[in-house]
């Protein structure tokens, strides 16, 4: 049996095994509002065998929202749809993160009332978004060039990361994940590129750094240390953002994530988008930075996550799109059985088709054989 079968705990939570659901947008909440509702629910009731589901990203603020029919988990509505699946999801056995989302630029003025997204700077940049096209299905557009956040408007942000993490909290969640991955918010900040201020969240690596540590110090203190995790993806290009200090801040980061004891560490490798694989240099000086619970995730397949786990770089693995099209996984590769493959065209918006369908593997009947 490999090591992904055995129990581990993440701060306040212990699960039973390290096979985990990755988040995965999947823009079907309710509309108007961006309510959680029962379609999620049952999508995310099938998957509670997960050593911990992590939910797709719940943007903290309308200012945070970048694609069609996401879910928020900033108003009472938001949290009263989430607490029916948060409790549906421990009745099942499972537990549940919720995944702390702010796009930053990676949205479009359809969403803000003709106003443009916020980013660390207002640099023009090459990406696109899913907006409600005429026929009400999700189409895809330019993203605009975005607004500098002002100095003076960070406090009221950090205020929205805090005030998500309470609802989170009164949702059921057992956790929350901030998202500081694939070119949104955070990375922003992060990315010399995308990042051109001249104020303290500006310059050096370590002003650089300054607005995603903000964002955890605030989150931690509206629940504690213990609660918090953190998804970053320090090498890769992703949304139309190239990080070319992913290395030196991804570990001046898990050096400061380990500092502040934080629950996990989730790491989102860049070759689920068609990037490079991460070498072990790499890997086991982010394990020596951050010595707590780490997450693995990127296209992983069970040799893989084995690999790393037994080798001591991870501690759990994510799974993204073999949980989509799988909703018993865990059960699939503790029994090596036949996994249903993922339908691209079913990944955003829609009902049930392509969601709640996928088939758990029916183990065929033992068949009482009558010897002669
Ligand atoms: C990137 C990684 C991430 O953290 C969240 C998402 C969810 C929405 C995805 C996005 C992804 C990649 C680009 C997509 C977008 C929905 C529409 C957009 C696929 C996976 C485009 O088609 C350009």
């Amino acid at each position: 049996m490999s090591s992904l079968f055995e129990p581990l705990t993440l701060g306040a939570v212990s699960v039973p095994h390290r096979i985990f659901m990755a988040p995965l947008t999947r823009m079907r909440s309710t509309q108007p509002g961006d309510v959680p509702n029962d379609l999620m629910l049952d999508y995310y009731v099938q998957r509670a065998s997960a050593g911990l589901i992590i939910s797709e990203g719940a943007q903290i603020s309308p200012e945070g929202k970048g694609y069609m029919d996401t879910p928020g988990i900033h108003s009472a509505e938001q949290v009263a749809g989430w607490r029916r699946i948060t409790d549906a999801v421990h009745a099942a056995g499972g537990r549940i993160a919720c995944q702390l989302w702010h796009v930053g630029r990676v949205s479009h003025e359809s969403f803000h009332q003709g106003e443009l997204p916020v980013s660390a700077s207002a640099l023009p940049y090459r990406n696109r978004t899913s907006v409600r096209g005429e026929d009400g299905l999700p189409t895809r557009v330019n993203c605009p060039t975005p607004r500098a956040l002002e100095t003076a408007e960070i406090p009221r942000l950090l205020e929205d990361f805090r005030d998500a993490t309470l609802r989170a909290r009164e949702a059921g969640f057992d956790l929350v994940e901030i998202h500081g991955a694939h070119g949104y918010l955070l990375h922003q900040f992060m990315s010399a590129q995308s990042n051109h201020r001249t104020d303290g969240y500006g310059g050096s690596l370590e002003n650089r750094a300054r607005l995603p540590l903000e964002v955890l110090d605030a989150v931690v203190s509206a629940w504690d240390a213990d609660h918090v995790g953190i998804r970053i993806s320090p090498l890769g290009i992703f949304n139309g953002l190239d990080d070319t200090s992913g290395r030196p801040m991804g570990l001046h980061l898990a050096a400061a994530f380990a500092e502040r004891g934080i629950a996990f560490l989730h790491l989102s490798e860049p070759d689920w988008a068609g990037g490079a694989q991460l070498d072990d240099d790499f890997r086991a000086s982010l394990r020596a930075a951050f010595p707590g619970p780490l997450i693995g995730a990127g296209n992983y397949d069970l040799a893989k996550a084995t690999r790393l786990v037994e080798a001591g770089f991870i501690d759990a693995a994510a799974f993204g799109r073999t949980f989509l099209a799988n909703p018993d996984l865990p059960h699939r590769l503790r029994s090596g059985l036949v996994l249903n493959d993922p339908d691209l065209a079913t990944f955003y918006g829609g009902g049930a088709r392509g969601y709640t369908d996928y088939p758990a593997y029916d183990a065929p009947r033992t068949r009482t054989v009558t010897k002669a």
